[in-house]
């Protein structure tokens, strides 16, 4: 007998997998967690139900999040990430020899625990690494005591919906200003452009209002997640990725990616009409 795993992305349309076998089911203080071997996208990570992290396409999502921030930045050194407790997003900023300490704070310890056990291509560096420190705390409280100390803020969230409701808020991101260093650069995830504009419209009001004057979304392909097409937002007071790109840092270090390219990261910001539309008029 076939058993399949399905995402509903809206109550018509979704995401269908092929299960060889379900590896874990656990529940923690703050969601459902579940890991599935899958035939097409390998290991597949669920948080209350929805997909977080595959194997296979993993990659894509946890690059963008990270390297455009981290090229546009001259000399990023401290870096905080929320949530992303597969560690994904911690691979990818290590790659950038210049970072002397990352941050990851998530607010589940069973998620960073599951990803160690299920996921060791993903968290490879969450053991072991002295410039990595790991802390299970909720993201908003460890800011509020870590004042003006980040270069790059990384907000690797799951949807506005359960306990990352107050990561898209104007609150939170008053908060991520205080803890950036005067020239940070705030990243977070911003859902699918296809079917959640109105959340994108909304972080971009919210964002405006907590008072970082430049912000700009970027897009890429994400198989697995609802609709393919994904987004990032990225937020500063100073550094603007529609001139701020220095090609010479591009060509001075370039890091090991799949997806990422030094073009993408350029054509990553050049949004589709209807986004532009929705978003900016
Ligand atoms: N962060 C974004 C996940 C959003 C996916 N949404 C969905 N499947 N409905 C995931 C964390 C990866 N480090």
């Amino acid at each position: 007998m076939d058993l399949w795993y399905t995402e509903f992305h809206t109550p018509n349309a979704g995401l269908k997998l092929k299960v060889k076998e379900t590896l874990f089911v656990g529940r923690s203080n703050y969601q459902t967690i579940e890991v599935l071997d899958t035939y097409e996208y390998g290991r597949v990570l669920l948080l209350d139900g929805l997909v977080m992290t595959s194997d296979r396409d993993e990659h894509i999502y946890h690059e963008m999040i990270t390297h455009p921030a981290l090229y546009l930045h001259p000399a990023p050194k401290n870096v905080l990430i929320i949530g992303g407790g597969d560690g994904g997003a911690v691979r990818e900023v290590v790659k950038h020899g210049g970072v002397e300490r990352v941050v990851l704070c998530e607010i589940d310890g069973l998620v960073i625990e599951t990803c160690k056990k299920f996921f060791p291509r993903v968290a490879s560096e969450l053991n072991g690494n002295d410039r990595v420190a790991v802390v299970v705390d909720d993201g908003t409280e460890y800011m509020g005591r870590n004042i003006s100390i980040f270069d790059i803020l990384i907000v690797d969230s799951t949807d506005p919906i359960g306990p990352a409701e107050g990561l898209f808020k104007e609150d939170f991101y008053k908060k991520c200003l205080a803890a950036l260093r005067p020239d940070g650069i705030l990243v977070a995830q911003s859902e699918s452009p296809f079917y959640n504009i109105n959340i994108i419209k909304e972080m971009h009001r919210n964002l405006r209002e907590a008072g970082f004057p430049v912000i700009n979304f970027y897009i890429g392909a994400i198989p697995t997640y609802p609709s393919g097409l994904w987004s990032w937002v990225m937020a500063s007071k100073k550094y603007d990725p529609s001139k701020d790109f220095d090609p010479a840092r591009f060509a001075a270090h370039r890091v090991n990616a799949k997806y990422f390219t030094d073009e993408i990261c350029r054509a990553a910001f050049m949004l589709p009409a209807f986004f532009k539309e929705a978003v900016f008029t």
